[in-house]
């Protein structure tokens, strides 16, 4: 039996990477995911495949706009003619918070589309293939409004709900596990953080939020297959594949975070095992690259830097960027700034196929631009009214700032700090997408503290320092 597991299609995001299509009125980025999500579906044509499973989130949201959502569907609708039954499961993406909920993809149940199934619940479908019937165990994306009520968890700590939820979600595991016919294969699909994932683009926002699910819930001997969705880099959570446990990632970069990973799906073969053996089934699978759109960040440090913006365009000049999406990133002295030309980096980078610029201003020395503050403020608390007393623009929202600081360092947020300790144990800081106009700057640096993305566009702060916004 061969299927076909694809995840994280997201179609209709990353639309700040694209540009609008002069022919189609569409934007670029919208068509490169349909042209991915095509590819895939093609290939489950051609093999063709016996099912497909979608891991959840298969939107930015749950209300898209109708042309993504026709889009989507149009893919999908191919596999109907040709008799491939498809799994379509609900990730954090795709649920709507009003009412009981609901999501976007359950408008194929309630259409009755064939061979279509919507995994909304924690429940088993067996599902009939031309290669005979298999079990798939769906396990949406569980948060604390699933699986308890707003009573229950408004007094506990993240950790103790987190606690909870899996004292609950054991239970509900064991009762479908009970239930499986031990003839036929088995499958279980889940949109979850498993505790030992190498994160993509969703880190920040399991971060706090999400909870995470043991790995130990996953590799059980009764399953043949464990079909992931969530996090956006492809890997295997099994290396002893007794069962696979897999991402097969998104399939088309999201944003920089997923720069250097590849993109796919992946094909899984379950057939009976051939001589006696504790399995009755034997599981292969494979990941399939997609020929996706590149990205890439060029870096480039011209703090010392003479000549810099010669500097700038030979490091553009090495680099192909025909059809690229590019992202500059120079980091400068702020005394060289008249050194640099905009309009000429952009004339440099105008073949790529969509491009932002950031500079980052790097201070000499680092000197602390408020002289009350030397190198040898101890206190956090000091350090942020003494900010805030020269931050004039700021006064109406300081106390609000200071209240948040307080809780942040009282210990309240001790169960996000060590959710995130047990959430990326293996990623480098370099995979984290954090705005790199903040990597560098000194603490008291406001654009530090200043949330929104800097772009091109450059102003005059109150400081009279130059600064992106
Ligand atoms: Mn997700």
């Amino acid at each position: 039996m061969k299927i076909l597991h694809l995840s994280d299609i997201h179609m209709g995001g990353g639309f700040a990477h694209g540009k609008i299509d002069p022919e189609t009125g569409l934007n670029t980025r919208f068509q490169d995911f349909v042209k991915s999500l095509t590819k895939a579906i093609d290939r489950a044509l051609s093999e063709p495949v016996d099912l497909v499973l979608f891991g959840g989130d298969a939107f930015p949201d749950a209300t898209p706009a109708p042309y993504i959502q026709q889009a989507f569907a149009a893919q999908f609708y191919r596999l109907v003619p040709a008799n491939i039954p498809l799994v379509l499961l609900v990730g954090n993406h795709d649920r709507h918070s009003q009412g009981q909920g609901g999501a976007s993809l359950s408008i194929y149940r309630s259409l009755g589309v064939p061979g279509t199934t919507v995994g909304d619940a924690i429940e088993t479908h067996t599902i009939n293939t031309r290669s005979g019937a298999i079990q798939i165990i769906t396990l949406p994306w569980i948060d604390r409004s699933t699986l308890l009520t707003r009573e229950i968890a408004e007094n506990l700590s993240i950790l103790e709900v987190n606690q909870l939820l899996l004292d609950r979600l054991q239970p509900r595991l064991e009762g479908e596990i009970r239930k499986l016919n031990p003839d036929l294969p088995t499958i279980v699909l889940a949109h979850l953080m498993a505790d030992n994932a190498t994160l993509g683009a969703e880190k920040f926002l399991a971060v706090g939020k999400g909870f995470t699910i043991p790995l130990s819930f996953l590799t059980r001997s009764c399953f043949d297959y464990v079909a992931l969705g969530h996090v956006h880099r492809h890997q295997n959570l099994n290396k002893t594949n007794d069962p696979a446990v897999v991402y097969p990632g998104s399939i088309e970069r999201v944003d920089f975070s997923e720069e250097k990973e590849d993109k796919g799906y992946v094909m899984v073969t379950i057939e009976p095992t051939q001589q006696p053996a504790s399995k009755s089934f034997e599981t292969t699978w494979e990941f399939c690259p997609l020929p996706v759109r590149t990205f890439r960040t060029i870096k480039i440090d011209v703090s010392k830097s003479e000549q810099p913006q010669l500097d700038i365009l030979a490091a553009i000049d090495k680099v192909e960027i025909a059809d690229v999406v590019v992202r500059l990133i120079y980091q400068l002295s702020p005394d060289r700034v008249e050194l640099i030309s905009t309009a000429t980096l952009h004339e440099a980078l105008s073949t790529a196929h969509h491009y932002t610029i950031q500079a980052e201003l790097i201070s000499q020395l680092s000197q602390p631009r408020l002289p009350e503050l030397g190198c040898s403020v101890g206190d956090p608390m000091v350090a942020l009214s003494t900010y805030l007393d020269n931050r004039p623009d700021l006064q109406d929202i300081a106390t609000a700032m200071i209240a948040a600081a307080n809780e942040l360092l009282s210990g309240d947020n001790l169960g996000v700090a060590s959710n995130r300790v047990l959430l990326d144990p293996e990623s480098s800081p370099d995979e984290i997408d954090i705005s790199p106009s903040v990597e560098h700057s000194s603490p008291l640096d406001h654009s530090a503290l200043d949330k929104s993305s800097p772009r091109q566009t450059k102003s005059k702060n109150t400081d009279g320092q130059l600064t992106l916004l």
